[in-house]
């Protein structure tokens, strides 16, 4: 029988706009991390003035979540950051450093996306730290463990001359970033050719990084959204091991290929569990979440045994 890198979940989706307290259009490209023993969701979701905010989930499963009565993240209405949201605060990431919660997201503006990054230790006290890029950046994922020293994250600015890209910063503080090094590109005519981004956060296997990215391929009927690995040495996660040639889940269900946005699978977020497993969480053509299981050393290999160089 032929063998599904990622198994979907039985009864995706799992977390759409009906089950949210507070009126939304939209629930997806959520971020999720274990803390204690929940599994908490900051998902995205548009308001009907086409602008988005962050909600807040809760699980005891990592496959049934309750949302909170209120939303998590709104766009600052005073201070240093509310010029940086006025369009709208999207596609949250979290990383657990030194036990506490980094979160990065989008922060849109008629000055173009940033990034923003928040900590917490708890979910409910939320602090904005500082925006940590220029505009235009987006998908910022921070390691969780420092190097020699010094935070880690992989983004993607936008260039108008070269192919949308994978690149690595580093810092001492989260404030200051720096060091930054283009480490992995799209392949011309390939599923990722058009652009490719960082997904969720990397995660510690004891033979590298894994990455899980997105990629965009361009087609007749609109760009379609799927999702790669790739291997990052564990020392120095600047240098890539291995990129899966093939891509390990593309929109197929009837929820990832028609929404507000058609043929988009797109992750913020996956949680490895002690078995060896992974829950990859992901949005369902920008409209709902979805979750699926796969088994952690066989993305390993894919990077390993059927890769392409990273550039
Ligand atoms: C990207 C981002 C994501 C979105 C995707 C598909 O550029 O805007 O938030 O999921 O497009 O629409």
């Amino acid at each position: 029988m032929k063998k599904e890198i990622v198994r979907r979940y039985a009864y995706n989706p799992i977390l759409a706009k009906a089950q949210i307290p507070y009126p939304v259009e939209t629930v997806h490209n959520a971020a999720v991390v274990k803390h204690g023993s929940e599994y908490i969701m900051l998902f995205r979701s548009h308001l009907r003035t086409g602008r988005s905010i962050i909600g807040l989930a809760r699980s005891h499963d990592g496959f049934h979540f309750t949302a909170d009565p209120a939303p998590f993240l709104t766009p600052a209405p005073e201070g240093p950051f509310a010029v940086y949201e006025e369009f709208g605060v999207e596609d949250p990431r979290v990383t657990c450093v030194d036990g506490e919660y980094l979160i990065t997201y989008s922060a849109y503006s008629r000055n173009g996306v940033r990034i923003a990054l928040a900590r917490t230790k708890d979910f409910v006290q939320l602090e904005r730290v500082s925006l940590i890029t220029e505009a235009d950046y987006r998908n910022v994922v921070i390691f969780p463990e420092k190097f020699d020293g010094l935070y880690a994250r992989l983004d993607r600015p936008h260039s108008e001359i070269s192919p949308w890209s994978i690149w690595i910063s580093y810092s001492p503080d989260l404030r200051y970033w720096g060091d930054s090094q283009l480490i992995m590109k799209p392949v011309l005519y390939h599923w990722d050719e058009m652009k490719i981004g960082p997904g969720a956060p990397p995660i510690r296997t004891d033979r590298g990084w894994l990455s899980i990215y997105h990629g965009v391929f361009n087609t007749m009927a609109g760009a379609v959204y799927r999702l790669g690995v790739a291997l990052h040495d564990l020392r120095n996660p600047a240098k890539i091991i291995g990129v899966s040639d093939s891509w390990i889940l593309q929109p197929e269900d009837p929820w990832e290929i028609t929404g507000y946005v058609s043929n988009v699978v797109f992750t913020c977020g996956a949680v490895p569990e002690p078995d060896g497993s992974v829950k990859i969480y992901w949005g369902g053509a920008d409209t709902v979440m979805c979750v699926g299981e796969a088994t952690i050393s066989d993305l390993v290999d894919l990077c390993i045994e059927h890769g392409r160089a990273a550039i």
